[in-house]
């Protein structure tokens, strides 16, 4: 089944794109695709959003007989009473620039006392069939969030995200070991799970 991905998150696509390849799925990127404003309440009223938006603009376009995907997640922080969740996108502005933003939120823990360092990561996937039908699934993980950056591998807040089970950050893992253990492998699994006859 064609199935487009409603995302521009490159690291996102790339994860994805390793989950699924070998599944019922065949994901396509649309080049037109245009992400809407996206709200500050729910993973999944987000990740519909994202799905119905580009089904929307799919069907303007003609193609109606392909599914689409898109995939709205988050880090939680304990020490900040479950912020930035939904807002992970902007946390710090926007426009800020990785370093800074990463930067930022090393601060913020350690001026809420830097004991607390326990962290979730979210992902929540919508799948909207060619049909109408709609599948959304949820995956996460528990960490802790790492006193300084470690690893250059994954993308947005994985160096910061440290996974005790294996002394690691997910900065430090090759992109095969996060998609075992990661929130978005999780909800990759869910969703090919529910798509069983
Ligand atoms: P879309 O086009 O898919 O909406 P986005 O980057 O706006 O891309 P979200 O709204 O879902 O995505 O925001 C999630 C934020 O959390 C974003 O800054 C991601 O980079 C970050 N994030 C999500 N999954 C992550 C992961 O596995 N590792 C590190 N950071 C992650």
């Amino acid at each position: 089944m064609i199935t487009y991905l409603a995302s521009k998150n490159e690291g996102k696509l790339a994860e994805i794109r390793t989950m699924l390849g070998n599944s019922p799925l065949q994901l396509r990127t649309y080049a037109a695709y245009r992400d809407p404003e996206e709200g500050h309440e729910s993973y999944v009223d987000n990740a519909l959003l994202k799905a119905r938006a580009l089904r929307s603009q799919l069907h303007d376009a003609g193609i109606r007989d392909a599914a689409v995907l898109a995939d709205d997640s988050g880090i939680e922080l304990d020490a900040l009473g479950g912020r930035p969740g939904v807002d992970s996108a902007v946390y710090a502005g926007a426009a800020t620039p990785w370093p800074q933003r990463l930067a930022t939120m090393m601060r913020e823990v350690d001026e809420h006392g830097g004991r607390e360092r326990g962290a979730r990561f979210v992902c929540v996937m919508a799948l909207i069939l060619p049909d109408g039908r709609e599948i959304v699934v949820e995956g996460d993980v528990r960490g802790e969030i790492s006193p300084q950056l470690r690893g250059k591998n994954g993308f947005g807040y994985d160096p910061l995200f440290f996974y005790p089970p294996i002394g690691k950050t997910f900065g430090q893992i090759p992109e095969r070991e996060k998609n075992e253990l990661s929130h978005r492998g999780r909800a990759a699994r869910a969703l090919l799970e529910a798509l069983k006859p």
